[in-house]
């Protein structure tokens, strides 16, 4: 099993002298005002998890934008910060964007285009010139930032995610023979037929190109983008090595699913903190006696929130005896609310909470429970230990990290997963119930299975898939990634 610690033993071994950068769009620690003083905080989320022992352990840097309120007060001339407080390990480089940058490249082309493009939820993804063109402005100066680090040595380059498209390419320009770049891409390749409505489709593959190693989840979505190279740039598809040459460069593209750190998870649900929280929030919310089903996302319209919702009303039709017997609660971290499609959900979610509780409450109780505070890690782990089962219904995900999470925290082997056969994950938890969200019938069935599940059927699931989360957990990830861009070799 990867652990921690191998993951440092490998970059010790064969990092060498090479300088070793890791660049995304949200940053690992950001400095925020608590009354009147700095504190500096770390983020949460899989990436950062993996990675912030790796930059620890290497010394160095993670170029990402800066966005908390006493960001500039804290770096330097060169916008540079060291990290973790506490032991000052690696540098932070932060890239600040104006209001208008944010705007287009964020909120608009990265989230406006990209996001609807690359995920089946049918929201059609929104095309503007103007956010294209902060897209490159903002890539370029993502660009600028990562070469004034890298100045004249050779340099390991992990990109992640989709807001970097151009960035591989605009690096490579720069400093052609010093530099080896990887790419991780964290949410779906679409299939070629939704890919090719992009009119920005050939500068975004030709971005990606100049990346020697990149990565997606699952095979699938490797194979898509291989469609789409093929149908769009004149370049040589190698079925065999797995990789596009073109123009003398070759690009490997390789599945990599990401995890969750199953162990370092299982250690704090254990934890008497993690226990009490369960304790207080059982108490609060009133859920003593009843069984809990569970959802916990980041609002957004690819995770099936009404979906879901409308499945838990179909349930309650044809099984009225639930009522006072179970409850629906669902938590989610607001997010993107700038865009109106996500102001929209928000405004549809809560609609369809007020008329499925109008329609199956009594006198003493409401069938669902929606609440959309930001949890402590603490919190979001006493709510995963509470859950009798937990309900992930995205409607396309890359991987969906709530679904690992859930397992690992579940060092009791209890819960049931209800999950999606449209997430990354469901290649690997084949011990869930699988659900189409789509298909409302066949979801409250699933539902309705779980709740009725046998123990021993069930505690069977839940150890076999904490088998699977164990082993390939968040460490093992990163590790495969940096053990093959480390075996690349620099140009002389
Ligand atoms: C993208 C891809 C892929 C949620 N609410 C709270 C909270 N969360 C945390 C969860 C989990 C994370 O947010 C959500 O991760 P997912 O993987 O489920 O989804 P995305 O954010 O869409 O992530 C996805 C992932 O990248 C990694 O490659 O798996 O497919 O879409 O970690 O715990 N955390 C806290 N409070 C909340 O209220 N603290």
């Amino acid at each position: 099993m990867w652990t921690k610690k191998d993951l440092q033993q490998l970059i010790k071994d064969k990092m060498g002298e090479y300088l070793f950068i890791v660049v995304s769009n949200r940053q690992p620690y950001v400095h925020v005002l608590k009354k009147g003083k700095i504190e500096c905080q770390r983020g949460a989320g899989g990436v950062i998890t993996a990675l912030d022992p790796v930059m620890q352990a290497c010394n160095g840097t993670w170029v990402a934008c800066g966005d908390g309120e006493a960001d500039r007060k804290v770096t330097d001339k060169q916008d540079k910060v060291k990290v973790p407080p506490e032991n000052s390990a690696y540098t932070l480089k932060r890239v600040w964007l104006s209001k208008e940058e944010e705007n287009g490249f964020y909120y608009g082309y990265s989230n406006e285009a990209l996001w609807p493009l690359c995920h089946m939820a049918f929201e059609r993804p929104v095309f503007r010139k103007e956010d294209w063109d902060y897209y490159v402005q903002v890539n370029k100066k993502f660009a600028q930032a990562v070469i004034e680090e890298v100045g004249n040595n050779k340099a390991f380059i992990w990109i992640q995610d989709y807001h970097l498209c151009l960035l591989p390419k605009f690096l490579k320009e720069m400093a052609p023979n010093q530099l080896i770049i990887s790419h991780f891409w964290h949410i779906p390749w679409p299939n070629y037929e939704a890919f090719r409505i992009c009119p920005q489709r050939k500068e975004i593959l030709d971005g990606l190109l100049a990346n020697d190693l990149l990565g997606f989840h699952i095979r699938y979505h490797c194979d898509n983008f291989f469609d789409a190279i093929d149908r769009e740039i004149e370049s040589k598809i190698n079925r065999e090595s797995f990789s596009i040459v073109r123009r003398g460069h070759e690009t490997f593209v390789r599945p990599y699913p990401i995890s969750v750190d199953f162990a370092g998870i299982s250690e704090i649900s254990d934890s008497d903190d993690v226990l009490k929280a369960k304790g207080a929030l059982i108490e609060e919310l009133g859920l003593c006696g009843l069984k809990v089903l569970l959802g916990l996302d980041r609002i957004d319209y690819t995770k099936g929130i009404p979906e879901r919702l409308l499945a838990i009303d179909r349930l309650l039709e044809k099984h009225p005896e639930l009522k006072e017997k179970m409850v629906f609660l669902q938590m989610g971290e607001i997010s993107r609310i700038h865009i109106p499609k996500y102001k929209a959900l928000n405004d549809e979610i809560n609609a369809l909470v007020e008329q499925i509780n109008w329609k199956h409450s009594t006198d003493s109780w409401k069938p669902i429970l929606l609440m959309r505070r930001h949890l402590s890690f603490h919190e979001l782990l006493a709510f995963y230990r509470l859950g009798d089962i937990c309900i992930v219904s995205s409607l396309h995900d890359g991987m969906n990290l709530v679904a690992k999470e859930f397992i690992s925290s579940r060092t009791d082997e209890g819960g049931i997963l209800v999950l999606s056969q449209f997430t990354g994950a469901a290649r690997e938890l084949t011990d869930a119930v699988l659900a189409n969200p789509y298909d409302r019938e066949q979801f409250s069935e699933a539902i309705f299975t779980a709740l009725n599940l046998p123990e021993d059927e069930r505690r069977k699931q839940m150890v076999k898939m904490r088998e699977v989360v164990g082993h390939s957990n968040i460490f093992r990830w990163a590790g495969k990634i940096l053990s093959e861009l480390l075996k690349f070799e620099f140009k002389e």
